[in-house]
């Protein structure tokens, strides 16, 4: 059975380096190493074998069955690698290199800052509201309280898609969407949203910007309320060093106005050209919100009676309060589509 055994260890190694494609090994494998190859053959006659031989015979044929099978995939590896090379001689496409890989987007930093807007709100009790981004004049003008040939429309330069619809200005008109669909229930929302207006592009201002509205509603809601929250809000965004200024100001649709104006990034608020940045133009504060009661003629306007209800709003722009999150000193970078800028975020 020994001389068996070595006859078969001789002839499968010629056999295997007689090999000359990878097509052809399955068949050499079934025949030497496979369930009912030769190899397993001789491990069954092994039950002919007295029981002195058996151990030894059993060891020998396990042996060279390891010998077979490390040889069968070395030459199993040469053959892939010869053939691959043969390959890209006649192709240059190599079908093993690991492909390029994807660049993966992400987040727009208006997104990004729109998020974490909603989240420090979420924290107060709003809730998200949308209203829609083409809008009727009355909507956008006069059920805030600013009629026809009002001066106050020369507060906002406005895209006229015909005499009655208007790309809207701001998202005050979701006031009137929130309170008529809430009535008679108080309200807590926050409406964020594009809004477009056909002024000279600056560094601090767009054509086309996000705002994000917010409606409280209620019974004995008060001015202080107001300020509460957007004292509360700019910290939770900018931290508790970043200073807010509240100034008296003037909308048709609130009763005391005020604007909300936050501490610049350049830290500076002496007024010289020498020590500002642009964007602060210089004065180190920069505006970021409209606010101020909702003025009773809205509030009825809503469906809400003004001698029980009343209620807050503000206006914020989106890409201000992000210029000064990230140190950026100009809007126009926003929409510039300059991934150079964008990855940044
Ligand atoms: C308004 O739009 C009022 N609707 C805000 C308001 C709401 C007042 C509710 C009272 C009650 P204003 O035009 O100031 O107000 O705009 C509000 C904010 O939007 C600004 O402080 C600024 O942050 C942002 N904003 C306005 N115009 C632009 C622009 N062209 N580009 C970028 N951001 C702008």
């Amino acid at each position: 059975m020994l001389e068996q055994i070595n006859m078969l260890r001789e002839k499968g190694q010629n056999e295997l380096n007689a090999l000359n494609s990878t097509d052809q090994l399955p068949e050499w494998y079934y025949r030497y190493l496979g369930r009912k190859g030769d190899l397993t053959s001789l491990l069954k006659q092994l039950g002919t074998l007295s029981s002195e031989e058996r151990p030894a015979m059993g060891k020998v044929i396990n042996e060279v069955k390891q010998e077979l099978q490390e040889s069968f995939e070395l030459r199993q590896k040469t053959l892939r690698e010869t053939n691959l090379s043969q390959q890209l001689e006649i192709d240059d496409l190599d079908v093993t290199l690991p492909g390029r890989p994807c660049t993966t987007g992400h987040l727009h930093l208006t997104t990004q800052t729109l998020r974490r807007i909603y989240k420090i709100f979420q924290e107060m009790g709003f809730q998200v509201y949308e209203a829609p981004e083409v809008e009727s004049d009355e909507f956008n003008f006069q059920l805030l309280n600013i009629p026809e040939y009002h001066p106050a429309r020369d507060m906002w330069d406005t895209f006229w898609v015909n005499d009655e619809v208007v790309l809207r200005t701001h998202t005050s008109p979701g006031q009137i969407w929130a309170m008529r669909e809430y009535y008679p229930e108080p309200i807590r929302v926050i409406l964020p949203g594009k809004c477009y207006r056909f002024e000279q592009i600056t560094p601090r201002s767009e054509h086309q910007f996000f705002q994000v509205e917010g409606l409280a509603i209620g019974k004995n809601i008060r001015l202080t309320d107001l300020i509460g929250v957007m004292s509360e809000f700019a910290h939770k965004m900018y931290g508790v060093e970043r200073k807010v200024r509240f100034r008296g100001s003037y909308f048709p649709f609130t009763e005391p106005s005020i604007e909300i104006d936050m501490s610049c990034s350049c830290g500076e608020e002496d007024g010289t050209e020498s020590s500002g940045c642009r964007l602060c133009k210089y004065t180190g504060w920069l505006e970021v919100a409209g606010a101020g009661m909702v003025h009773p003629a809205v509030l009825r306007n809503g469906g809400y009676d003004p001698e029980e209800w009343s209620g807050f709003a503000f206006g914020m722009g989106v890409e201000r309060p992000a210029l000064l999150k990230h140190n950026i000193d100009d809007i126009r970078y926003f929409y510039g589509n300059d991934l150079r800028f964008l990855q940044q975020f």
